[in-house]
């Protein structure tokens, strides 16, 4: 089996101070990198919008952050304008190592929808193209840390898991937004779709 460690959006609009700063952020970096040194194959991905993205409650009248809308695909949860294209916001946490990953693999770019998991959009069809990478690379076993444990980081290991990996989630290096016991409900679903805890 070869293992990557995938390390979901550790960017500075998820960590204190930034847009929608996740409640000790920052915190899981130093741990992260130290994980790094004995990975097999390292891969971070970015959370990068467009301005105007459909997901952010600035594009829609009279709605504010946390809200929900229904979208095409679904419910929809609207948040900060964060993590645009380019921005300081959307760039990692500058103690990330990110000199060791061979991959960085960037989400919700398209301005209708958005991408919690870093291996389909939230319409649950389109792929971001990581599954490819993995299976062409022959990486069958993933360790997932990073933020948000409840959004991306579930919606990643869930999707991981339903595509067959071998999935590890280390609960030390991520944190949650925890919206209304999101967080609960993501850690049963990662439980029932068969990802382990570390
Ligand atoms: C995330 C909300 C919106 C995350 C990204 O990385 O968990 N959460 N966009
Ligand atoms: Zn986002």
């Amino acid at each position: 089996m070869t293992h990557a460690l995938l390390v979901i959006d550790v960017q500075n609009d998820f960590c204190p101070g930034g847009a929608l700063a996740v409640p000790g952020g920052d915190e899981i970096v130093p741990g992260i990198n130290a994980l790094m040194e004995t990975a097999e194959a390292v891969i971070l991905t970015q959370d990068w919008h467009p301005a105007g993205h459909s997901s952010f409650a600035s594009s829609h009248d009279g709605k504010a952050p946390l809200q929900m809308i229904d979208m095409p695909y679904g419910p929809q949860v609207l948040w900060p304008d964060h993590c645009v294209q380019g921005s300081e916001g959307a760039a990692f946490h500058p103690g990330m190592n990110t000199t060791r990953a061979d991959l960085i693999i960037r989400k919700g770019y398209n301005p209708l929808i958005d991408s919690y998991s870093a291996f389909f959009e939230n319409d649950h069809k389109t792929p971001t193209g990581l599954h490819g990478y993995l299976q062409t690379r022959g990486i069958d076993r993933l360790i997932m840390v990073g933020l948000a444990t409840d959004f991306c980081v579930n919606f990643s290991a869930v999707d991981a898991a339903q595509l067959g990996y071998d999935v590890t989630l280390d609960p030390a290096l991520c944190r949650a937004i925890d919206l209304d016991g999101s967080l609960g409900k993501a850690m049963e679903g990662m439980r029932e779709a068969g990802v382990r805890l570390a």
